[in-house]
């Protein structure tokens, strides 16, 4: 049975610095996934605080969201077949030293902060992360 949904994606600062949206951008289209929406934006240190706020015990909170507001980001929904499933795959494990081959934090991620994309982790949190970003 098909099983299309929509997932959150960013392209962080690091990636964005470097060029990279357009290189990985068309990574995610060749790899099947249709992007709906995007938009390019520089959050404020207190909306990354509300968007990881999952991670507010975490010890690397305050870098975490430090990072992500440093400067401008794309911020996209991704539609496919399983996309939450497949994005997570395309994207590679969190730490890039860890990542396969083939995989966009191969690719390009710099380090565990500096690793390039963003992707939700579940269905549910796809569509929180979708709302936050995209209301209306
Ligand atoms: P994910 O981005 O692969 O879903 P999460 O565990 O949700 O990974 O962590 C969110 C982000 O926080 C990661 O992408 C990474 O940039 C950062 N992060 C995760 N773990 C660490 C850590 O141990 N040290 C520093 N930054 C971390
Ligand atoms: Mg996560």
């Amino acid at each position: 049975m098909s099983n299309i949904q929509q997932t959150l994606s960013i392209i962080k600062p690091d990636a964005v610095e470097r060029n990279l949206e357009e290189k990985i951008k068309a990574i995610f289209t060749k790899e099947g996934f249709n992007i709906v929406k995007e938009k390019k934006i520089k959050l404020d240190k207190s909306d990354a605080e509300k968007f990881y706020k999952v991670h507010e015990t975490k010890p690397f909170y305050n870098d975490l969201c430090e990072y992500l507001s440093s400067g401008p980001i794309l911020v996209m929904i991704l539609e496919k077949e399983e996309a939450v499933k497949n994005n997570r795959i395309l994207m590679g494990a969190t730490n890039p030293k860890d990542a396969e081959e083939g995989t966009i934090r191969k690719k390009f991620g710099i380090s565990i902060d500096k690793n390039s994309v963003h992707g939700s982790d579940s269905p549910e949190n796809a569509k929180n992360e979708i709302d936050f970003f995209f209301q209306n």
